[in-house]
């Protein structure tokens, strides 16, 4: 019997700095109502979903800065999603900027993303481990990207999940670009990645390149699907956010390196493929079977100091 899970990613266009959190979980119910009308079983909200791209400020006061994050979720604003998504019978991943306190009163900030059982259950959780930018404020720069600062790598490591009726993992944004990020959850037999973004068209240290950022975006969630014979659900917070263009293009990817669907506005918007989770076994027993193929013996670099 076919594993077949039919997947929407859920794009975001811009959110503005001072949008509500209530108007913001609006539009992402409207988005799941959006997938379940399209036969939608699991949806895919962007990295940091649930506000503006606040990294791009150096903001002065810790107070200003912890009115981004949760302290519980769902919480009395989000609650309404997980009862919508239940009320749909739908799961889906959303990213949101997450804010414990630790045993020892300690107060730890990380970059999330969880998934959410069609029951409303969180039944995993991952914590943004590549956190690209800078600590400090860079005056020079059109705008910042603060992740160092505002939050701490994640603790988690790259955990699978038995969910959904597949293997899946969670990656975030930055994560995409690194081999090793999608090899930890191809070891562990991953069969369907989410991952979404924020993503600035101008890359202020090497603007050369900006020409191809949709072009990277693309070629590392290609080629972390066929490298590890997985689905892979790209899903942006795009547009012009706050004066900064943020690009779109969220797309899923087939285990073959194939985009079998794309978003095309810089709006809100789904687009929707039916993912057969069995597919991934045409890559993960032939062209990339680890157990025939891989050479684990000869990687010692990759791990060395
Ligand atoms: N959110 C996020 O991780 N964005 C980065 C921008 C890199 S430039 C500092 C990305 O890799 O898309």
């Amino acid at each position: 019997m076919s594993r077949r899970l039919t997947v929407a990613a859920a794009q975001l266009g811009p959110i503005a700095r001072d949008e509500s959190r209530t108007r913001v979980v609006g539009r992402l119910i409207d988005l799941l109502r959006q997938a379940k009308a399209r036969g939608a079983g699991f949806v895919v909200f962007p990295e940091l979903a649930l506000t503006t791209f606040f990294p791009r400020w150096g903001l002065a006061e810790p107070d200003e800065v912890d009115a981004f994050f949760e302290r519980e979720m769902p919480g009395p604003q989000t609650a309404p999603l997980f009862a919508a998504a239940s009320e749909l019978g739908l799961g889906f991943a959303l990213g949101y900027a997450e804010l414990v306190t630790d045993a020892e009163g300690r107060a730890r900030h990380f970059n999330t993303a969880i998934l959410v059982e069609p029951d409303g259950r969180i039944s995993g959780k991952y914590r943004k481990i590549h956190l690209p930018g800078h600590r400090e404020v860079e005056d020079w720069r059109p705008f910042q990207h603060l992740e160092k600062r505002y939050f701490e790598p994640g603790d988690l490591g790259f955990p699978v999940f038995d969910t959904m009726g597949g293997k899946l993992g969670m990656l975030i944004c930055n994560d995409r670009r690194w081999p090793e990020a999608f090899r930890m959850l191809g070891l562990q037999g991953v069969e369907l990645v989410t991952i979404g973004y924020n993503t600035p068209q101008h890359y202020p240290l090497v603007p050369e390149q900006d020409h191809l950022q949709q072009f990277h975006n693309r070629l590392v969630l290609q080629a972390g699907a066929y490298q590890n014979g997985t689905w892979v659900v790209g899903v942006a917070k795009c547009g012009v956010e706050e004066g900064c263009m943020l690009i779109g293009e969220s797309c899923i990817v087939a285990p073959t390196g194939e985009v079998v669907a794309l978003c095309s506005t810089l709006e809100d918007e789904i687009c929707v493929a039916t993912c057969d989770l069995d597919r991934c076994q045409s890559i993960k027993a032939n062209i990339f079977d680890f157990k025939a193929h891989r050479m684990p013996g000869e990687y010692g670099l990759l791990t060395r100091r």
